[in-house]
């Protein structure tokens, strides 16, 4: 008897104990569920912002319990247009239902128009359509590659590209070979051969290697303003120094825009804030309107014929529903005026953030809508404590480099959202303090 009950009281208590942990399970919030999904199945190669999004709407986001937010990142300026615009959505679904892939295997009515559109929108003889940012790069040092063979002469495997110190240009093991981040390229050696790299911002480097590597080189790639080194925007005529000193010495010019281009910094490109004219143009991003992942390169004749039929390419490239999105999207860039729009509200934003004194701003910085608070830790708090006191007052952002916070809202912001938003960051800010 005696055991039976102890027995029994066992059950009970097991049974009770399972009762309490489901009820504990249930307490948690779906935010948490779905992180610890994350954290279980998915590779470890990021490290997010504590938020779970369910649903975007122009500049706003929405996390799986409702709360909304101020989204000041726009996926890393992919969603320029703001998020699921209606008419690159409808552009989207009316394409989805007509002809979604062909592969270059053949023509597409909507990859054709698509070439002859960007042709007219950016006034390059020609564009070779890729997917992400990183294809596009990589597309831009085959063809960079290629000229330097075919045209300048350089032999085959001697020729060499010059980068720049602090740049982001993707993921691929040749574009992290560029890198000097150590997260970046660290232990996924052997990396790839034939690249230069000299410090950005810095004309006089750029001068001296072409003085003693010209002759080998085929092209020098440069982000107009670095954006993962935390928004570092060169000198006013950087860019103009640099394109002369490539004209001098025979050597292409690439700017990769796949984070600045479309509108981001006030310019369609920002190359544009220098009067160049780069010898192709990388873009990515905010080209596929926030919606598909579409890039592309852009450059003339002399540059882009020397790739032949067979030579390069992607079952996806150019894909119709990528063109047609893409399409629309330049036409909402034009059609509202986002380039006017980002200048505008980019001056109202930094004039706005610099009137908040905090002991941890120690610099605000930026051009159009591609913007930077650089900060100090005061104690154990960093950035991105900072970062995470904006979520819970309903703005996202996200810091880089420890201590960079970057602020890049969708173009289509109004100044009454841009006031709005800055009256959280100065809440956050003196919160923090
Ligand atoms: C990630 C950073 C931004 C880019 C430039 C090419 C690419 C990028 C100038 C490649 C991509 C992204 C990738 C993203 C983080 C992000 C980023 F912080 F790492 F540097 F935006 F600032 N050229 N930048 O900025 O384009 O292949 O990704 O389409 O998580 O790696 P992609």
């Amino acid at each position: 008897m005696v055991t039976k009950t102890t027995k029994a009281k066992g059950k009970v208590t097991a049974a009770k104990k399972k009762v309490q942990s489901k009820a504990k399970a249930s307490s948690k919030t779906a935010s948490q569920r779905l992180m610890e999904m994350e954290e279980k199945y998915g590779a470890h190669n990021y490290h997010p912002l504590p938020v779970v999004l369910q649903k975007g709407k122009g500049i706003y986001v929405w996390d799986v319990e409702g709360k909304k937010y101020f989204d000041f990142l726009s996926s890393y300026s992919a969603v320029n247009q703001g998020h699921c615009h209606p008419k690159i959505v409808k552009a989207l679904k009316d394409q989805a239902d007509n002809l979604c892939l062909t592969s270059r295997a053949f023509y597409s009515e909507a990859l054709c128009e698509y070439e002859k559109f960007m042709h007219d929108y950016f006034g390059y003889d020609k564009v070779l359509p890729m997917n992400t940012g990183a294809e596009g790069v990589e597309t831009a040092l085959k063809l960079a590659r290629r000229w330097g063979v075919v045209k300048k002469g350089i032999p085959n495997d001697k020729v060499k590209i010059i980068c720049c110190g602090g740049n982001f240009h993707g993921r691929t093991v040749t574009v992290i070979t560029m890198s000097d981040d150590p997260s970046s390229f660290a232990q996924y050696g052997p990396l790839t051969p034939g690249f230069i790299r000299i410090p950005y911002n810095n004309p006089k480097a750029l001068e001296e290697a072409l003085k003693k590597h010209g002759k080998e080189v085929c092209a020098f790639i440069a982000e107009p303003i670095q954006g993962e080194a935390g928004v570092f925007v060169p000198n006013d005529g950087y860019l103009k120094k640099c394109y002369d000193l490539c004209k001098k010495h025979n050597v292409l010019f690439i700017a990769d825009e796949v984070q600045t281009g479309i509108a981001r910094t006030g310019k369609m490109l920002c190359s544009q804030h220098d009067g160049i004219r780069p010898d192709i143009v990388i873009l990515g991003k905010a080209l596929g309107g926030g919606v598909l992942p579409v890039s592309a390169c852009l450059a003339d004749n002399e540059v882009m014929l020397n790739i032949k039929p067979g030579e390069h390419g992607s079952t996806f490239g150019g894909f119709p529903l990528a063109a047609k999105v893409a399409m629309a999207a330049l036409k909402v860039v034009k059609d509202e005026k986002l380039v006017q729009n980002a200048e505008k509200m980019g001056k109202i934003f930094r004039a706005e953030v610099q009137k908040i004194k905090s002991p941890f701003i120690v610099q605000v910085r930026g051009r159009g809508l591609l913007n930077a608070i650089v900060t100090k830790p005061i104690g154990k708090k960093t950035a991105w404590d900072i970062c995470l006191k904006m979520r819970d007052n309903g703005l996202l952002a996200k810091p880089t480099h420890d201590d960079i916070i970057r602020f890049a809202p969708p173009l289509c912001i109004k100044e009454a959202e841009i006031k709005k938003a800055v009256a959280i960051i100065k809440k956050t800010f003196e919160q923090m303090a």
